[in-house]
């Protein structure tokens, strides 16, 4: 399979450092030049641009949180006049502001290029038919994988989120080839596909390009067997630029090739900030080398994985990150014990007779917190025999026990009972906040 662009995406290692020291010499000027945030934060820590003469130097430079986002909110991270930024975007964030970033039109040809890039490494041609069901909007998924796909050459079908018996009629008459959007819209894509009749055997798809949500290897299974298609993981975040920071290629299906010509990544130990070797867990950070409306520098995205160096079979030479296994703001503390929806995903994953729609429910109870984790039972386990399904929720409950060391109560609802969302699923419900 052809790599979409293969100087940069197979540069020799050495020479691909030598092109990231340039890119971060020339980033880091131009905004301490330009963005005031980072000219006071590099001065705190006794810091000038011609200090960084090797990529080593990086680990120097102070680190920006989404909080200094919020601070400031709207614009005055941008490091271009208004009148050249293009586009803007922004993300939802759960409380606060929502965090808004910009695009120029450089910016924009090199995001449509690492989506054109990652629809490539996912075996997709300009032969190909794409079905965006990412949300279009403020969200990047949307817009962002459609400038790609057509930058690659691909039709775009912009069906976005939602309407989704819509969607599958689409499916069948449209002949799409390639499926975008988060892996639980898929699923319940997959989910109203039956209740029509239709067999997703019977479409057309040979890949499906999947994220913006955390999601694990057992349910790329449940979803690869479900839709008939291969699942490729992509990851990518707002402030980092949006989908296409990463990608999985078909080759492998096994960590994500960061671009590396564009961003330089470490992982840190979130607690002592601490950059970790290779291999070993902790927060991702991105510089961005390219960027020049929406620069980052050592931006802490709270994603929770690892890095492996190990050349790829596929022959590009970029790093990969391992599945983010969720963030460090998503992980609950249950009576001491640490635990990612996650983890709770797949110990369910693995129980046959239910299907892949959970919610976790924290509550605090006499100064105890506890854990409800409510999941469907398969329509075809759904049965009025109250033993059985009080042992299957035992068995279950020992199983998330056994495993990950949390007592979780198991309460197995009726199917179609858990709310469906079009975008991020909403996996866990903290009573303990309100
Ligand atoms: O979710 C961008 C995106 C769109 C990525 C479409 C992939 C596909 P935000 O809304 O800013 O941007 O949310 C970013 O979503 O920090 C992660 O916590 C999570 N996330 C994104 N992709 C993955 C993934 C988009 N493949 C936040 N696996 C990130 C796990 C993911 N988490």
């Amino acid at each position: 399979m052809p790599i979409y662009n293969k100087p940069f995406e197979t540069m020799p290692r050495k020479e691909l450092g030598a092109l990231q020291l340039k890119r971060l010499q020339a980033t880091i000027e131009r905004i301490y030049a330009s963005v005031p945030f980072y000219r006071t934060s590099f001065t705190k820590a006794g810091i000038t641009p011609q200090d960084i003469k090797s990529l080593a130097d990086l680990q120097r430079l102070p680190f920006t949180t989404k909080l200094d986002l919020r601070d400031n909110y709207p614009y005055d991270m941008f490091a271009v006049p208004m009148e050249d930024v293009v586009r803007i975007h922004a993300s939802s964030g759960t409380t606060g502001k929502p965090t808004v970033v910009g695009y120029t039109q450089n910016d924009i040809n090199t995001w449509a290029e690492l989506m054109a890039r990652s629809f490539s490494a996912a075996g997709a041609t300009r032969f190909d038919i794409l079905h965006n069901a990412f949300g279009y909007g403020l969200f990047t998924g949307g817009v962002g994988a459609h400038y790609g796909a057509e930058k690659l050459g691909m039709a775009v079908i912009p069906v976005s989120g939602g309407n989704t018996k819509r969607q599958i009629t689409i499916m069948q008459d449209f002949k799409p080839t390639i499926l975008c959007g988060t892996p639980s819209y898929i699923l319940h894509l997959s989910e109203v596909a039956e209740e029509m009749g239709v067999d997703f055997k019977d479409l057309h798809f040979k890949a499906g390009i999947f994220g913006a949500e955390p999601w694990t290897e057992n349910m790329r299974t449940e979803i690869e067997s479900k839709l008939h298609l291969k699942a490729i993981d992509i990851y990518g975040l707002s402030e980092v630029m949006g989908p296409g920071v990463s990608i999985e290629c078909h080759e492998e299906q096994k960590g994500l090739h960061v671009f590396e010509d564009h961003f330089m990544v470490e992982i840190i130990d979130p607690e002592t900030l601490e950059v970790l070797p290779p291999g070993e867990t902790g927060e991702l950070v991105f510089t961005s080398l390219t960027k020049e409306a929406f620069p980052v520098i050592r931006y802490r995205t709270k994603d929770i994985t690892s890095l492996n160096p190990a050349p790829c079979s596929c022959g590009r030479t970029h790093i990969r990150m391992n599945k983010p296994s969720g963030r460090s703001d998503d992980m609950l503390i249950i009576r001491g014990v640490n635990v990612f929806p996650s983890q709770i995903e797949s110990v369910l994953m693995e129980t046959r007779e239910i299907s892949p729609h959970y919610q976790l429910v924290v509550d605090r109870k006499n100064n105890l917190d506890t854990l409800t984790v409510k999941v469907e039972i398969d329509e075809k386990s759904f049965s009025d025999d109250i033993k059985s399904l009080q042992a299957m929720e035992t068995r279950i409950s020992n199983n998330i026990k056994e495993h990950h060391g949390v007592s979780a109560r198991v309460m197995l609802v009726e199917p179609k009972t858990i709310e469906r969302s079009q975008g991020k699923a909403v996996r866990v419900i903290d009573n303990r906040k309100f």
